[in-house]
């Protein structure tokens, strides 16, 4: 197998100044550290990304964080100027809420493209710096979405055999794409991929159509997956790769004696009621004033509720250096002291609110010892939260409250309760039916879920990703071998390539 190199915007832990030559190391979190990780450990590699601190990178310390971690890390630096603009700027203010369909959010700030095609171009030069010919590149989402364009202008795409990208985020229907001002740069640098994956169906369908309207020189050669695009002489492979979870690991932590206490204890203190879980970073996508809003139109239009559910809402904290995150935190906190000024009584609380990241162990205990998961982004890639409430529910009960615009909602489809996270009745009436949901019917539907995640899991993901890559590569080597042929039998007058590429779309 080639050499794997893992390129992210971020490593698997930040670096943190703790004042004069001390630093803390902190893991970080979100799904694409979730999902890869393991991955990577298990096989070895090499990671290239930013450890989180501007300016000069410490190496002591950063040696020692990545001591036992299994694989190569490459240190990418930023300056602050290119972390305000290129990170909070272009990724976070300009495709992190335009492809979430949430223009309004948008900050389309001409000087923030510069600065992202400039940090891509920093990645590019790291990969250029510690790749060998033949490894296997796998660039990860959105923020590094210009890394192939310039590694093909650096000349280096004649040394891999494999460039690759997979978006963990959604990908935008073309009325939304449109919006944006380097719509025709942007999709030019994607095409300069080999094989790009995204999570669902739904997001292929986004892509190819954005390519359509918005590249006339592309060609779009086949109708099912894998889908091939004809672009400059060259042809890319897109894919749909629902990223999965390590199952395994998460069943087996959650049989744990410590688990287990924990989630004991959690169900003692709320004695007599439902115990209804949200987890998510602190972002706007996530549907959280949505979902409060509909548990208290579910208090209020369902007073059997009252007394017997409460909601644990988990909020991990994340990218609050964005004023808007800010705004929103604040929304929130405003929106639990209602609810809970409303409804509360001398011995019942509705909403338990933590402003916090869990240990690993403790989010374990909240999967077993929660009845309900209320999973409710507005737009979503996959949704990790989903499919780690679904592997710790070893006893096979609990229900799954699920966005319909969440990716993992094309996988769980008939077994979720699916909701549209801006219809807030409905959002209260799946509350009460999960409420009321008999055992058998969670059981029936967690173990087909379960089923799904099991089997669908991370190490299927990235097996998936490198089969289909490993194609690419035959591919290309078929595709320039029959261009150069091409060319010769012009020359000659014989037939032209184009009709040999469409003589070739049966093929996939
Ligand atoms: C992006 C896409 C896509 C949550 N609370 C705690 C905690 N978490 C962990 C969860 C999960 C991860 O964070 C969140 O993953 P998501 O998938 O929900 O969301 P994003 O971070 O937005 O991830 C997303 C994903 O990439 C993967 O492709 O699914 O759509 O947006 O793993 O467990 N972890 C700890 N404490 C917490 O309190 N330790």
């Amino acid at each position: 197998m080639n050499r794997l190199m893992v390129v992210s915007n971020r490593l698997p832990f930040a670096l943190d100044s703790a004042g004069e030559d001390l630093w803390t190391v902190t893991p970080a979190t979100g799904g694409l550290v979730s999902a890869v990780e393991p991955v990577l450990r298990e096989r070895g590699g090499t990671w290239i990304g930013w450890p989180g601190v501007v300016g000069e990178i410490p190496q002591e310390p950063l040696a020692e964080a990545t001591r036992d971690a299994g694989y190569k890390v490459v240190p990418v630096a930023l300056s602050e100027t290119e972390r305000d603009e290129f990170y909070y700027g272009y990724s976070n203010e300009v495709i992190w809420p335009l492809f979430h369909d949430l223009q309004n959010f948008c900050n389309f700030e001409p000087a923030y493209w510069q600065a992202y095609k400039q940090v891509n171009e920093r990645y590019a030069d790291a990969i250029v710096r510690c790749s060998q010919p033949d490894d296997f590149i796998w660039v990860h989402d959105y923020h590094l979405m210009y890394v192939a364009q310039a590694l093909r202008e650096r000349g280096l795409s004649q040394k891999v055999s494999r460039l690759t990208f997979f978006l963990h985020i959604p990908f935008p229907p073309y009325d939304i794409f449109a919006k944006l001002p380097q719509q025709q740069r942007l999709l030019r640098a994607l095409l300069q991929f080999d094989l790009l994956g995204f999570q669902t169906r739904r997001d292929v369908r986004n892509f190819l159509q954005c390519v359509r309207r918005v590249m006339s020189g592309a060609k779009i050669l086949s109708r099912r997956e894998p889908q091939l695009i004809r672009f400059e002489d060259r042809e890319i492979r897109v894919g749909h790769f629902p990223i999965g979870i390590d199952f395994d690991s998460f069943e087996s932590g959650a049989k744990s004696d410590t688990v287990e206490q924990r989630a004991q204890r959690l169900r003692v203190t709320f004695p007599g009621c439902q115990l209804i879980l949200g987890s998510d970073r602190l972002d706007y996508s996530k549907g959280i004033p949505e979902r409060l809003r509909a548990f208290r139109t579910a208090l209020e239009r369902h007073p059997e509720l009252r007394g017997r559910v409460v909601l644990i809402q988990i909020v991990v904290p994340s990218r609050v250096e964005i004023p808007k995150y800010h705004e929103f935190k604040e929304r929130i906190d405003r929106l639990v002291g209602d609810i809970n000024g409303r409804f509360s009584t001398s011995t019942w609380l509705p909403v338990q609110y933590h402003f916090r990241g869990l240990d690993r162990e403790d989010l374990l205990a909240h999967y077993r010892g929660c009845d309900i998961a209320f999973v409710t982004p507005l737009k979503d890639g996959m949704n990790l939260v989903a499919k780690e409430y679904c592997a710790s529910r070893i006893e096979e009960d609990g229900v799954l409250i699920l966005s319909q615009f969440a990716g993992a909602a094309e996988q769980l489809r008939p077994d979720a309760l699916l909701v549209n996270p801006y219809d807030i009745e409905q959002m209260a009436d799946a509350i009460l039916k999960a409420f009321r949901m008999s055992d058998a019917e969670r059981s029936a539907r967690m173990k087909r879920m379960r089923g799904v995640v099991r089997n669908e899991n991370v190490f299927w993901w990235v097996d998936s990703f490198l089969k289909a890559g490993a194609k690419v590569s035959a591919q290309s080597v078929q595709v320039s071998n029959r261009l150069a042929r091409g060319k010769r039998a012009i020359k000659r007058g014989a037939a032209a390539p184009h009709s040999k590429m469409q003589a070739r779309k049966k093929d996939w």
